[in-house]
């Protein structure tokens, strides 16, 4: 049996430069906030986490601020000292607490890299993986038509399996069926970020011919009901982002049909263990899963792949090398593409660790918490 007894948790706020800028019609994104976290069990094994939150609340309502408060206010202080047997317990024990997900996940992340450091054995193994290796997906945003080719063009020659474009009610369908016919060996998907609206359901269906594997969050998450309207009169499956924060909200997508496949982000619904549960609903469902990203650093990208180990995750996901986004990664080791795959580690725990020489570069804010 295993026991985790919570001794210090360090929490470092960091802001880091974007190679380009990330443009969606929601936002431009030029640099990145994260909050890295560590947490040191009496033993002495360290289990490490990162707040996926944005700055501001474009993508979500959380932000770097309400985790960096949540944690430190409620959710830090629930857990100080306390002494778990599973990750699981952490979600019983900040049950209290609404919502706050992102902030939530990080903290159970890190309990998850302890348990498997404690385990002896790679996380992905002690979550059931299947597969070692993981096919890497990109995701290309917007920028001119030239531009956009060539980001997709390189794409491909790095042998990414899979690309992603953003679209908006703004984009061209026909342009972008022109595109993907070109590359008949690469799946596409489209990533709306909920742009459409019941006005603009007839520019999405326009769409529905364009040679996408699947739609991602055509309709923002107060508008599941138009999903669900346009689902049924589409072939394209959607795949449904913002609109997953939680298990009830996975049933409800398959009750309503509006949607057909869900994104996994696990900083979304709050950390590994809620994603492990709506994993096996999904199974149980025949529902396909994958996994999104979120610009984010190699702790998040490596229990990211850890769950794309996992029966049922069947499409490539949002992931790109750590040079993709970032002059230098916060980790060790970074994260690698290597022929369009990803190879998961095979050392105990996530497989990953902070790199505080780089950290010291970008942090701040730091704060410790102990007794
Ligand atoms: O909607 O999937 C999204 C990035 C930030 C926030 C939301 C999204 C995204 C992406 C990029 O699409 C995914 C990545 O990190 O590769
Ligand atoms: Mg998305």
């Amino acid at each position: 049996m295993v026991n985790i007894q919570i001794k210090r948790i360090t929490l470092h706020q960091v802001r880091v430069p974007l190679k380009k800028p990330f443009i969606t019609h929601l936002q431009h994104v030029m640099e990145r906030e994260s909050i890295l976290i560590e947490v040191l069990d009496a033993d002495g094994t360290i289990g490490v986490g990162e707040c996926v939150a944005f700055s501001s609340p474009w993508y979500t309502e959380e932000t770097v601020g309400t985790a960096w408060d949540a944690l430190e206010k409620w959710i830090i202080p629930s857990i100080l000292n306390k002494t778990f047997q599973h990750p699981d317990e952490f979600d019983e024990c900040v049950n209290s607490i609404k919502r706050h997900n992102m902030a939530k996940s990080c903290v159970n992340h890190a309990l998850w890299d302890v348990y498997a450091k404690k385990m002896n054995v790679p996380l992905w193994k002690v979550i059931g993986g299947k597969s070692a290796s993981i096919e890497a997906g990109i995701v290309v945003a917007v920028s001119t038509e030239k531009a956009m080719e060539a980001d997709i063009e390189s794409a491909i020659s790095a042998g990414y399996k899979r690309v992603k474009l953003k679209i908006s009610e703004s984009s061209n369908p026909q342009l972008l069926k022109k595109i993907i016919a070109k590359y008949p060996n690469t799946l596409f998907f489209a990533d709306a970020n909920g742009d459409f609206t019941e006005k603009t359901l007839h520019v999405l269906k326009s769409f529905d011919d364009s040679g996408f594997t699947l739609i991602e969050q055509p309709f923002s998450e107060q508008q599941n009901k138009i999903s669900a309207c346009a689902q049924k009169a589409m072939q394209t499956p959607f795949a449904l982002d913002e609109s997953i924060s939680s298990f009830q909200d996975v049933e409800e997508m398959m009750e309503s049909q509006s949607g057909k496949i869900v994104v996994m982000k696990q900083g979304r619904v709050g950390g590994l263990s809620q994603a492990l549960r709506i994993h096996r609903r999904c199974l149980e469902g025949d529902i396909p899963v994958w996994v999104g990203g979120m610009i984010e650093f190699g702790v998040s990208k490596a229990f990211n792949l850890a769950f794309a180990s996992l029966e049922g995750v069947k499409f490539p996901g949002d992931f790109s090398s750590s040079s993709h986004f970032w002059e230098q990664d916060l980790t060790i080791p970074t994260i690698d593409v290597q022929q369009g795959v990803i190879s998961l580690p095979s050392i105990p725990g996530v497989g990953v660790s902070w790199n505080h020489d780089i950290i010291e570069q970008f942090v701040v804010r730091k704060k410790q918490f102990n007794e």
